[in-house]
């Protein structure tokens, strides 16, 4: 089994375009925001080659030990297996799930992104440890989504993955940031499921100060939004 204690609140997912990473170190940006709280790391690297994935996810891997907290890998179970690290982050047109848990085992993390109730069950199903759910907001960080779910959508999400009766945890991605993320914890919940957390990427890696941002969206995450 999948370690039970993962912490979900405050999910980073990397990105190493110039658009968000400009000509900063990605491994001293994700060491800067893991000291301001971020409780997950995922790298996410659309652009390098597997050479530049394994050694940069390496890097990652030293830091999250560091402070105990989980790297995943988007995309590839090869790199993760080369790493060593805890787990990976699938899409729905990436290596599927079963494949993917045959190659790391029962105790490996393993999410998949979701955008519809169909997908949330059969990931469900398939064992998946959490679903990122999304995409909630319109944002320039992932341009070819599937379709902005917002809130109400999400919500509905949460309903069938709760209906499953399985423990799965959930996050939301798409862009969230310090003004949107109490409003998407505290609207998109269903009584019956909850989110666990957000992931996020340009409020945390763009940002002038990532171990400050971080630490304001953990609190944020952690205190009960104003309106609840
Ligand atoms: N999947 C859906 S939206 C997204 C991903 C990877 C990008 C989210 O980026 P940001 O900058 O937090 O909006
Ligand atoms: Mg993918």
């Amino acid at each position: 089994m999948a370690p039970t204690n993962v912490d979900y609140s405050l999910y980073l997912v990397t990105d190493s375009t110039a658009a968000i990473l400009g000509d900063r170190d990605l491994v001293e940006v994700v060491q800067a925001a893991v000291e301001g709280g971020v409780t997950l790391v995922q790298y996410r690297d659309k652009v390098s080659d597997t050479a530049v994935l394994v050694s940069t996810a390496k890097r990652l891997h030293a830091v999250t030990q560091k402070h105990k907290i989980p790297l995943l890998i988007n995309d590839r179970v090869d790199v993760a297996l080369a790493v060593g690290c805890e787990g990976v982050h699938i899409g729905q047109d990436d290596l599927d799930l079963p494949s993917a848990r045959k190659l790391l085992g029962r105790d490996a993390i393993i999410g998949v992104t979701v955008s519809s109730v169909e997908e949330a069950q059969k990931a469900c199903k398939d064992g998946a440890d959490y679903l990122g759910v999304g995409t909630m907001f319109a944002t320039a960080t992932k341009r070819n989504t599937k379709g902005i779910i917002g809130t109400a959508g999400t919500k509905k999400i949460l309903q069938a993955i709760a209906d499953t009766g399985r423990d799965v945890r959930t996050v939301s991605i798409g862009g969230i940031n310090a003004s949107t993320v109490q409003r998407v914890l505290f609207q998109s919940s269903h009584p019956k499921k909850k989110l666990d957390g957000v992931a996020i990427v340009s409020a945390v890696i763009a940002a002038r100060d990532p171990k400050q941002a971080a630490k304001d969206l953990l609190s944020l995450v952690k205190s009960p939004p104003p309106f609840a």
